[in-house]
């Protein structure tokens, strides 16, 4: 069922605490953590703790905790002093997306290239 946890879902296990992540920021509907292989001085992932494939799907099965990801994305900036930073969402394999549980990647820390790879 959409946003019920998938026991093949590595950022499930994440959200259950079986599987470990350096987790910076916690709520009641969002985990962050640092991102295990870093593209930038900052690379956090902000993941709802419900499973949905993609931001698209979670926008539409849940629009309240897309919003709280969202606003995690800001929430994290701060902690990590960010002035400039970007928000990704990659969705579908053709983009780079490789963990089918809704995240965005916030890179920072560095000057960003315009358009991305
Ligand atoms: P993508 O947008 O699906 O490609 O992003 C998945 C990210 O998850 C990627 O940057 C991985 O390095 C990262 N990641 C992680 O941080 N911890 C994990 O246990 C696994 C992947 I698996």
């Amino acid at each position: 069922m959409a946003g019920e946890p998938q026991d093949d879902c590595l950022f499930c296990k994440i959200v259950a605490g079986t599987i470990p992540a350096t987790i910076v920021r916690e709520t009641d509907t969002t985990v962050a953590f640092r991102d295990i292989n870093p593209q930038a001085p900052t690379h956090i992932l902000v993941i709802p703790k419900a499973h949905y494939e993609n931001g698209a799907a979670l926008a539409a099965g849940a629009p309240q905790i897309a919003a709280d990801v969202l606003a995690e994305t800001q929430a994290v900036a701060d902690e990590e002093k960010l002035d400039s930073y970007r928000t990704i969402f990659n969705t579908g394999s053709g983009a780079g997306q490789t963990v089918w549980h809704a995240h965005a990647h916030v890179l920072g820390g560095r000057g960003l290239q315009w358009p991305p790879g």
